[in-house]
């Protein structure tokens, strides 16, 4: 059965990738699973139909038959348990993957979330260039700490596996601040996993929403 997943009709990001839909095609590209999208306005996700899927009122759900799923971290999961290609087979590789898959959406993500918040609806107050710092070094943190565990790895467990799927994706949030330049072997993991094939596909599919032409080939 052909999956359906919910995305921006116009994403504020112009087709860059960051919206959350684009862990979920990439997923799907991934494994190899055609999908469809239904896109969805900004009024139209907080309407009960919507809502009845997501009870937070946002993008991306996953409707496939019976099941309705919300969290991009939760449906990159039901994605890469049901198909073959993102997580790896030995039980022990396996459950670590799925702590990188944590440690992205609960150690990474957060302050980086916090920084696109202070830029977005906190740049008109008097405290911002502070609290920008304050987060900043946040982030810092922990891009020194995975870092340091990245070393000269291609990928932060073995092989390619969901793990760095989320990784790679929150990690890219960051892209135009400059900040990921500090650390040249995040940004050149940031660069692999934008080199995949299946990133490309997922990339194109949702810039393709926005500029209104079909991906090309
Ligand atoms: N934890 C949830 C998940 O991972 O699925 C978070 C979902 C979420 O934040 N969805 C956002 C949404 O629906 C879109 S992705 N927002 C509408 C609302 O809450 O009313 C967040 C996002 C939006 C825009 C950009 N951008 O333009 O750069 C980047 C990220």
């Amino acid at each position: 059965m052909t999956p359906t997943i919910t995305a921006f009709e116009r994403s504020p990001d112009r087709g860059k990738g960051l919206a959350r839909d684009m862990r979920v095609r990439w997923a799907l590209e991934e494994v190899g699973q055609p999908y469809d999208v239904r896109l969805l306005s900004f009024s139209e996700m907080k309407e009960p139909a919507h809502r009845a899927l997501h009870p937070f009122g946002q993008i991306p759900t996953y409707e496939e038959g019976d099941l309705a799923l919300f969290e991009s971290g939760a449906i990159v999961f039901h994605i890469a348990e049901r198909h073959a290609g993102l997580l790896p087979d030995d039980a022990n590789a396996q459950a670590r993957a799925i702590t990188w898959m944590f440690a992205a959406l609960n150690t990474v993500e957060p302050p980086i979330v916090d920084r696109e918040i202070a830029t977005l609806v906190e740049c008109d107050k008097t405290w911002y260039e502070q609290r920008l710092l304050v987060v900043e070094d946040r982030i810092r943190d922990r891009l020194g700490e995975l870092s340091s565990r990245l070393g000269d790895a291609n990928w932060l467990d073995g092989k390619f596996s969901a793990g760095d799927l989320l990784m790679v994706a929150v990690l890219r949030m960051l892209n135009g601040s400059g900040m990921l330049d500090e650390y040249p072997n995040l940004s050149a993991y940031v660069a692999r996993g934008e080199a995949r094939p299946a990133f490309k596909r997922a990339f194109d599919a949702q810039l393709a929403v926005f500029t209104g032409k079909p991906p090309a080939g």
